[in-house]
């Protein structure tokens, strides 16, 4: 058995028990796919992802892509390449993508419950393999003449990057200086030094284009000064496809990096090397950021649900080991020493451990899930009733939750699935070890925790009036109101729906204070985290105790064989969660409410 673990069951019951992907595709917005396609579709990527995808997982960390400067090129290991044609060449990366780029139109909770898989069996292979998607999101932001290159790109399989980041311009975006200079034939040149870039040259595919964040002469300061440009590795012929002389667009360096080595994250020189590095401005308008979002949302889905699927298979790695390590008595029978030694699922603070992974990482995935819901507008019709223009507010809204919540809570519970295994654990002899290592990224990348508590806030929140803030929180209470049964644990949800709203208020007060003393926006800065942090529980929370309704119903309705424990496991991490996790919000919201000030910006550096 390789190290991934998938939970297939639990996808199955999200999407068909839990938000109806069959009524989703019984609406006919996704052509022929039917449920028992859909069902097909993910015991092949379970099949692939738990062998093929997984199989150089270690490989591929052990002896990481090599950078060689005499030209600039970057060689993936061999091992790492079967896991990626394996993946190619059964054509995933085209499902959901646009017919017109030879793509398989899928629901996005389908889409992303497939990529849940690969992403925890071998990240970058799910990575490397995006430029089907990117190509996509060319098509969609390009010229008429752009969208027959997307094509290009898309049938030939070429890789593809996001360029945003450089040395002095990391989480502000807007200071780049790197510069497009237009041409007399109508083409840019690119002059500057771009860092850690993903994916920016391997030898899996024929080329490779970027998505690049330029400023063009003259043009303003900070992100609204900034355009996009196509930049391939190869120039191709426009028409065929055919490729042509080399592009000056080079990789420098390569990072040397805690995890996730098997992806290569590249120094990217633009015509720095004697070599002009042409761009097209993508859909000749200077709206850069606003299209790289489109690419940064996409991102943003696949980093959170990457770190959610990795405490699923750490999860699913720490019970296993916990069902037959023996060790110790029964705390009952501690003052026998010649009682009968148990299996550590035994120990109480092991149960507590199991069940807060549980209940994280399938919370998460709900989270996930219904997220994903709302990018389809006839799903979320189905999930939530909300309107396409709410469902797309609402998937604004929750994207920050999925990255900065499933990225920190995934990396924190991570620790208790290897201390689970004790010192075994600490050992290469077991994946925990490299999970850690690989998923820590999840909390940098696509903007930090802190630029997604402020997205949430300031934007998601605030300039969104509230609106899908009060269409979720709405759901909650009608829950609340009209769950049936576990009337313990929705008045628990309740107070933590109270929580969430009064550390909201706090927030906005401070916001509207800020009109008058600008500092009192520190303090928003301050608790701004830990209120992200805390409507993703109470998110967490409400799905997993509607799972534990659900999973109710089904016992009674007479759930037979294995799906007996799935559904009894199901109420106990809802349960558990809500008693443990919860209450926790009440201190959170004290915290927020009384003892959130101004003392640490007044504190001199110095005194740090
Ligand atoms: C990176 C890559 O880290 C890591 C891994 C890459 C792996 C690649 C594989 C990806 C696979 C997934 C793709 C598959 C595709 C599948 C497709 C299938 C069909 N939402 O607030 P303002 C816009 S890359 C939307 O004033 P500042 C908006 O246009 C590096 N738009 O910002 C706005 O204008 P307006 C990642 C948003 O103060 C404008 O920006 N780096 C949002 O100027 C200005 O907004 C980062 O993520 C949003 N949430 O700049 C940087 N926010 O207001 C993190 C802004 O008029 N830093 N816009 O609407 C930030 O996000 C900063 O907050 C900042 C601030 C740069 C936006
Ligand atoms: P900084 O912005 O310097 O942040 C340092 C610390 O300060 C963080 O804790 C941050 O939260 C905090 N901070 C900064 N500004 C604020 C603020 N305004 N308010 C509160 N706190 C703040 N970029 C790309 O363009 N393309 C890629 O493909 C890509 N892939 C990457 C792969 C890897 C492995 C890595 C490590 C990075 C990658 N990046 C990529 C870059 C990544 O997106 C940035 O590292 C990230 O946005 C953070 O920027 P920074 O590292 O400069 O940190």
């Amino acid at each position: 058995m390789g190290h991934y673990k998938s939970n297939l069951r639990d996808l199955h019951f999200n999407l068909f028990e839990m938000f109806e992907l069959d009524k989703v595709l019984a609406t006919g917005a996704f052509g022929d796919l039917d449920s028992e396609t859909a069902v097909d579709m993910l015991r092949e990527v379970k099949t692939l992802a738990e062998g093929p995808i997984a199989d150089s997982f270690v490989d591929a960390d052990r002896n990481p892509p090599v950078f060689d400067p005499t030209d600039f090129s970057v060689t993936v290991p061999e091992s790492f390449k079967k896991s990626y044609n394996a993946f190619i060449d059964a054509g995933w990366d085209k499902v959901s993508v646009d017919e017109a780029l030879g793509g398989l139109p899928a629901p996005r909770s389908l889409y992303w419950a497939l990529g849940e898989m690969v992403l925890g069996a071998n990240p970058p292979v799910f990575m490397y393999a995006a430029g089907t998607g990117f190509s996509n999101i060319f098509y969609d932001n390009g010229t008429d003449e752009q969208k027959k290159w997307a094509t290009i790109c898309a049938e030939r399989g070429w890789g593809a990057t996001m360029v945003l980041t450089e040395p002095d311009a990391g989480s502000d975006v807007g200071a780049g200086t790197t510069k497009a200079t237009l041409q007399e034939d109508g083409t840019w040149h690119i002059e500057g030094v771009k860092r850690f870039i993903t994916s920016a040259d391997q030898d899996m595919t024929e080329n490779i284009f970027h998505l690049v964040l330029a400023r063009p002469e003259g043009a303003g300061p900070g992100t609204k000064g900034l355009s996009l440009f196509f930049v391939p590795k190869f120039h191709f012929d426009h028409e065929t496809g055919e490729l042509q002389d080399r592009n000056g667009a080079f990789v420098t360096n390569v990072e040397h990096k805690m995890g996730i080595k098997a992806s290569a994250t590249c120094e990217v020189s633009f015509g720095l090397h004697g070599t002009p590095a042409k761009g097209w401005l993508v859909g000749e308008t200077h709206s850069g950021i606003a299209q790289m979002f489109d690419v940064i949302e996409h991102a943003r889905m696949m980093v959170g649900t990457k770190a959610i699927s990795t405490l699923s298979t750490g999860y699913l790695n720490a019970l296993e080991y916990a069902k037959q390590r023996v060790q110790g008595a029964d705390l009952t029978q501690m003052m026998d020493k010649a009682a009968p030694r148990v299996t550590i699922t035994h120990h109480p603070d092991v149960r507590r451990a199991l069940l807060t992974q549980k209940s994280y990482a399938e919370g998460l995935r709900a989270v996930y899930l219904y997220t994903a819901s709302h990018q389809d507008p006839e799903a979320a019709e189905i999930v939530s009733g909300a309107s396409p223009e709410l469902a797309h507010k609402v998937n604004d809204l929750l994207l920050p939750i999925v990255k900065g919540v499933g990225s920190e809570r995934a990396y924190e519970k991570l620790t208790e699935s290897l201390q689970t295994l004790g010192g075994s654990g600490f050992l290469q002899d077991y994946p925990l070890e490299q999970y850690i290592r690989d998923s820590k990224i999840d909390s940098l990348y696509e903007g930090t925790t802190a630029i997604q508590a402020q997205d949430f806030f300031f934007r998601k929140i605030i300039r969104d009036k509230g609106q899908a803030l009060a269409h979720v929180a709405g759901q909650i209470q009608q829950f609340i109101d009209n769950g049936e049964g576990f009337d313990a644990e929705r008045a628990l949800l309740a107070t933590a729906l109270q929580d969430v709203q009064g550390m909201a208020a706090k927030l906005t007060g401070w916001l509207m204070a800020a009109q008058e003393d600008p500092k009192q926006l520190y303090l928003v800065g301050t608790a701004s985290v830990r209120f992200l942090m805390a409507v993703g529980d109470l998110v967490i929370g409400w799905l997993l105790l509607r799972q534990a309704v659900v999973a109710s119903a089904a016992l009674a309705n007479g759930a037979s064989g294995d799906d007996v424990a799935f559904y009894q496991g199901k109420i106990a991490s809802a349960t558990f969660f809500a008693k443990n996790m919860l209450p926790q919000l009440t201190a959170v919201r004290h915290i927020v409410e009384n003892n959130v000030d101004n003392d640490l910006m007044e504190l001199d550096e110095a005194a740090f």
